[in-house]
């Protein structure tokens, strides 16, 4: 099974896994579905919670409407995501920070799996679950060990609403992400696309910046999406098969 996925790794690739000095890896939820994380979309599914489409609940018209419902939904998650471990496409990434001069790893998901696999510096476009913020005087609060289950959580500081410091559908990513991302790809001679859809923008403009500016762009995904025609070259299987091949000795 192994051999079969290699060989379908095409020499171009592996030259430059041997001699690329600037590499940058944007993911999505399909790295993490290995760990059990589900996706958003993907195999024809789309998630819904208490009937509502996750578009929906996870959108910045919900927090003005249902900002409890907002903490309920991702109290959820929060509880299905806290004994979840990194697996080894996690691993793979992690382990592949140190050998390019230069790696960027820029990830829409907000999990904290590629941290908690020893990823530094990751530009996560979308926040990070285990954040909170508050709507008042914008501090942010690592909430990993808070414990409430209803209502709406308040700023340690001044007392304000605190909401999830994740970016929602209609609203800005962090300041500076999609900067630093764009940057990166605008410099990188490698892409690798890793398990996401590549629907939500602005990331899925990241690969369109990475080709035009000259970058050879891989796509690793079992399915295909609407980037894998544009792409260099497509690997499909799951990210925890594929990754660990995808080696620089
Ligand atoms: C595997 C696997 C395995 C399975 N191995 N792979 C241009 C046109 C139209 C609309 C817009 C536009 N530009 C911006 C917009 C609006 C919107 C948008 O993009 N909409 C599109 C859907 C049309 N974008 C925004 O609103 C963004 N903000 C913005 O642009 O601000 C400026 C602005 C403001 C106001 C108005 C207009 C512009 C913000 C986007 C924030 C997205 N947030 C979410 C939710 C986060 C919080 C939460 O978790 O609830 O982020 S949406 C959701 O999708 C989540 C993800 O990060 C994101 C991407 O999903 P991802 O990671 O690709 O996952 P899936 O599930 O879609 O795909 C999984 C893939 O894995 C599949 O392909 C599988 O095959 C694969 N897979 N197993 C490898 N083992
Ligand atoms: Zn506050």
């Amino acid at each position: 099974m192994q051999a079969v996925m290699y060989s379908a790794m095409s020499d171009a690739l592996r030259e430059l896994l041997r001699s690329a000095k600037n590499v940058v890896v944007l993911t999505g939820a399909g790295v993490s579905a290995e760990s059990g994380v589900p996706t958003f979309r993907g195999g024809g599914n789309t998630t819904v919670w208490k009937g509502m489409p996750f578009d929906v609940i996870s959108s910045a018209g919900m927090l003005e409407r249902d900002l409890a419902a907002v903490w309920e939904w991702f109290n959820y998650r929060r509880g299905l995501l806290a004994s979840l471990k990194p697996n080894p496409a996690h691993e793979a990434i992690a382990s592949w920070q140190d050998k390019f001069s230069e790696f960027a790893l820029v990830t829409q998901n907000i999990d904290g799996l590629h941290q908690a696999a020893g990823s530094r510096h990751v530009i996560e476009m979308h926040g990070n679950i285990w954040r909170a913020r508050c709507f008042d005087c914008g501090t942010r609060h690592d909430v990993r060990e808070l414990k409430f289950d209803q209502g709406v959580p308040s700023c340690f500081d001044c007392g304000g609403h605190l909401r999830p410091d994740v970016v929602l559908f209609g609203e800005m990513l962090p300041t500076g992400a999609f900067e630093r991302a764009a940057a990166a790809a605008q410099h990188c001679e490698l892409c690798l696309v890793v398990g996401t859809s590549a629907v939500v923008y602005p990331a899925a403009a990241l690969p369109e910046i990475a080709r035009a500016a000259g970058a050879y762009v891989v796509e690793v995904n079992p399915e295909r999406t609407p980037l894998s025609d544009s792409c260099d070259e497509v690997i499909t299987g799951k990210a925890g098969e594929i990754l660990p091949l995808l080696r620089r000795d």
